[in-house]
């Protein structure tokens, strides 16, 4: 396609990446792709069509959304929990961040969460620097049982201090989060579909000097590797790695619980633009889940840093590398458990593998390239596919601005040669999309009513609010046979992918469990100290420290004052007696800092110094009674020596 249909807003984009080292690949791509899709019906699908679509995607007051989708946050660090088809925003889900309405970050609980799981020299970077107050959340997914959602975990990753975060649904928070030893950062996350999440296998995308970055290998990108990772999800301990050539981008398992595949943008294992775009193919690996477990059990590894990292390299029984051009990006795998789509970026198409060929591939009965079925020019820029669970796909189209609707057996019929056109429809989204996701869509249950498009770019769809603009998470109608844009849903940095599960998937709690694991510690501490968690109005010194238990129940603290000595090292400690849904109490300390959230049955906790002698109130932060002005309290700071 030439710049003259620049005049679209949203398209500028593709002037920025023409002018860069990309050009050369992109001048290659001019016209492809967008001749084979026939008519673009984006823009023409009827007004009648546009409004009843419009109609089923009304929620009205009072009523409940079909799905949730959990987005992640991208570079705000956390998860939200959005209703489809309303797009209200529900719930936010603190996890790589900090929050200040509910403390997560700064409660003992959080902290202990955010930090546990870390390696020692992380801690001990954390503990000399402070704690991270950043995450750049990329891929949330619902845990699975044979092949469908099962409501357990929704797990995420931190792509910029690679880590794995677990979310317990029912109670939508994170309960484990793990940083990964020998890489440096973690991208493309999906779980094992088969029999069960089981693993967590997740990609490493920025290649380092491994096992060991400390400096003794500099700039000498040669000696960087890349690693595959499993994670065991119930344990949330490393699994293993396994050594690849070039980098890895994007991930998804199979349906059988045999192979996990990934995508590649360097295979030539670059370290700058001209160097990951030099090659005009880089590939897909699939990954032989049982043979890597025997190598593991076996011994046919190396340990680094406790992992058992298997050598996956051209040339290893683990993986096989199939040829895709160009820098490819999304990996995903359709519901009807047979095909795998790699999604081209740089090329117009989408490589798509049959899974049944898979034995034969590593039995090398048959050539990497055998096991492709199909790869249909779609447009340009195409960056990840969703499905309907009735034969076709949907994948982005970043550059074109647009969705494009294709046939997966049409698609596997042309590149036998038959005279057919896999492609169905190409709509209009503003602008340019990167991830998108249909209902149900990565389970064997995917649904095909709806999709959501999560779009890059706003620029003129909202009010102007300045230089900054919010991205526009499009709902679209994908249940007829035309797809229709319903909505517009600005959002903050950055909904990155997101994944849309019937509300029939998800049972959250209206009150944590009290004996739940997450204030173990509260509860260990209060056991010693004498103190009842459930009936604490009590102040314990312990030296220079000191501890005060409390209860939060409407319309008041078990404590309307306590004193302490300046320069104590104070933990407040308070557990929500209210078992009413919909009954936070919160916390706050004026003039230090100290804000936090008391869900319904829930003990949080907070250590602080008092260093400022004087009258402090404390106050709660959930509207929660008539009176919840008045639920308050003061704590009454000695001077030194005094
Ligand atoms: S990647 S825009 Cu972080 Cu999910 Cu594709
Ligand atoms: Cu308790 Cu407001
Ligand atoms: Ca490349």
């Amino acid at each position: 396609m030439s710049d003259d249909s620049s005049d679209k807003p949203g398209l500028s984009r593709r002037r920025v990446l023409g002018g860069t080292a990309t050009a050369a690949a992109l001048t290659g791509l001019t016209g492809a792709g967008l001749g084979a899709g026939g008519a673009l019906l984006g823009g023409t699908a009827s007004r009648a069509q546009a409004a009843t679509a419009i109609n089923k995607a009304e929620v009205k007051p009072g009523d409940l959304d079909e799905y949730y989708a959990f987005h992640s946050g991208g570079q705000s660090g956390e998860v939200r929990v959005i209703g489809v088809p309303s797009m209200r925003e529900i719930i936010r889900i603190p996890v790589f961040n900090r929050c200040s309405a509910t403390g997560w970050g700064q409660t003992n609980e959080s902290k202990r969460i955010l930090t546990e799981g870390l390696l020692p020299e992380t801690r001990a970077y954390v503990a000399k620097h402070g704690m991270f107050h950043n995450g750049d959340a990329h891929h949330p997914h619902m845990s699975f049982t044979d092949g469908a959602y099962d409501g357990r975990y929704i797990f995420i990753n931190d792509k910029a201090n690679a880590r794995i975060a677990r979310i317990r649904c029912d109670v939508m928070r994170a309960d484990k989060i793990i940083e990964i030893p020998n890489a440096r950062d973690v991208h493309g996350l999906r779980l094992q579909k088969y029999p069960r999440t089981g693993y967590v296998f997740f990609c490493t995308e920025h290649l380092v000097p491994m096992p060991v970055n400390d400096g003794t290998i500099l700039d000498e990108p040669k000696k960087y590797h890349c690693v595959y990772n499993a994670v065991d999800g119930d344990t949330m301990k490393m699994a293993w790695q396994v050594l690849v050539d070039g980098n890895l981008d994007n991930t998804d398992a199979d349906y059988q619980g045999k192979y996990a595949f990934a995508s590649s943008y360097n295979s030539e294992g670059g370290v700058t633009l001209a160097e990951m775009t030099a090659a005009e193919q880089d590939w897909g690996v699939v990954f032989n889940i049982k043979r890597i477990e025997e190598a593991v059990k076996k011994g046919d590894c190396q340990i680094w840093n406790g992992v058992p990292v298997v050598d996956g390299r051209h040339g290893s029984p683990y993986t096989r590398y199939i040829p895709v051009p160009n820098n490819p990006h999304g990996c995903n795998t359709a519901p009807d458990g047979i095909h795998v789509v790699f999604n081209g970026k740089l090329s117009p198409t989408t490589t798509v593998i049959d899974v049944r060929l898979l034995d034969d591939l590593f039995d090398d009965k048959l050539k990497p390239r055998d096991v492709v079925v199909a790869e249909p020019q779609l447009g340009l820029g195409p960056l990840h596919t969703a499905f309907d669970g009735q034969g076709n796909a949907f994948t982005t189209l970043f550059l074109d601005s647009q969705i494009v609707k294709w046939n997966i057996d049409l698609a596997r019929r042309l590149y036998k040669g038959e005279k057919v056109d896999p492609i169905l429809q190409k709509i209009d989204v503003q602008y340019q999309p990167g991830h998108n996701h249909a209902s149900m869509s990565e389970s064997k249950e995917a649904d095909g009513k709806w999709l959501i498009s999560l779009n890059k770019f706003s620029k003129d769809r909202f009010l102007n609010v300045g230089p900054l603009k919010p991205e526009n998470d499009q709902l679209i109608d994908i249940s007829g046979e035309q797809m229709a844009v319903v909505h517009d849903g600005p959002s903050f940095a950055e909904p990155h992918d997101t994944e849309i599960i019937h509300r029939s998937k998800v049972n959250p709690k209206n009150a944590f469990p009290r004996n739940d694991p997450m204030w173990e510690d509260a509860r260990r501490s209060a056991e010693k100290d004498g103190v009842n968690l459930e009936e604490a109005a009590k102040v314990v010194r312990d030296g220079n420290k000191v501890r005060v238990y409390m209860t939060a129940m409407a319309p008041t603290f078990s404590l309307d004052q306590f004193t302490v000595k300046q320069g104590d090292e104070v933990t407040v400690v308070i557990t929500n007696m209210d078992d009413v849904d919909d009954l936070s109490h919160g916390f706050i300390l004026q003039n230090h800092g100290i804000c936090f959230e008391i869900a319904p049955q829930a003990t949080a906790s907070v250590t602080f110094v008092a260093d400022r002698p004087g009258v402090h109130w404390y106050y709660c932060t959930w509207f929660c009674h008539a009176l919840h002005m008045e639920m308050a309290g003061r704590m009454l700071v000695e001077p030194r020596g005094v």
